[in-house]
C-alpha cells in the first residue's frame, strides 16, 4: 500500500473569463494557475440530482475541478475541518488536494465536472474506508 501522502489545504480559485463581444474563454495552464503537472483528464456528467459520488481520499493525487457547465457542490472533510463548497461558474476551481475526503453531490441535470489530475489513474491511491483515511491523515 502507497504510504507515501501529500498534505495540503484545498481550495477555490478564480480565473479569469477573457470576454468580448463573441463570449467568454478561461484558461488554465499547468503549474500555473493549476499548481501540478496535468497528467489525465476526465470529466464527469450525467449524474442525476439525487447521486452522491467520490467518498474517497487520495495518498497523492491532486486535481483541479472545474463545472464547465452547470453546477455541483464538494463536500470536504480533512478529519478536522467538514466544509461543502460550491462550482457554479466555469471560472472557479476546486484545488482538491489528496488529504480531503470528497463527496459530490447536488449536480444539475446540465453539469459537466471537468477534472484535471497529477496522476495517471491508480485505483491503489484511493482510500475508499473512512476509518482509514482518518488513520492516515488524523495526525
Ligand atoms: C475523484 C473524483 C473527483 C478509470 O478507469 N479511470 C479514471 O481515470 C477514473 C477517474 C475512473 N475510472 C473508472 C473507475 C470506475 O470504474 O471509472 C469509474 C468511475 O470512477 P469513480 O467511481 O472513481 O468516480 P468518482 O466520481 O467517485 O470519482 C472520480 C475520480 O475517480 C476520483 O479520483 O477524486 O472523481
Amino acid at each position: 500500500m502507497n504510504q507515501n501522502i501529500f498534505k495540503a489545504s484545498s481550495k477555490i480559485i478564480e480565473i479569469s473569463q477573457l470576454g468580448d463581444e463573441r463570449g467568454y474563454l478561461s484558461v488554465v495552464e499547468e503549474n500555473l494557475s493549476i499548481p501540478f503537472e496535468i497528467k489525465r483528464v476526465f470529466y464527469i456528467y450525467n449524474t442525476k440530482k439525487t447521486v452522491r459520488r467520490g467518498f474517497h481520499a487520495h495518498y497523492k493525487t491532486r486535481q483541479a475541478l472545474i463545472a464547465v457547465s452547470g453546477s455541483c457542490k464538494v463536500y470536504l472533510d480533512d478529519t478536522k475541518r467538514k466544509t461543502d463548497v460550491t462550482l457554479d461558474s466555469p471560472s472557479k476551481i476546486l484545488i482538491l488536494e489528496p488529504n480531503d475526503w470528497h463527496e459530490m453531490h447536488d449536480f444539475s441535470t446540465n453539469c459537466v465536472l471537468l477534472v484535471l489530475a497529477s496522476h495517471l489513474y491508480d485505483p491503489e491511491d484511493y482510500i475508499r474506508d473512512y476509518k482509514k483515511f482518518v488513520e492516515v491523515y488524523d495526525s
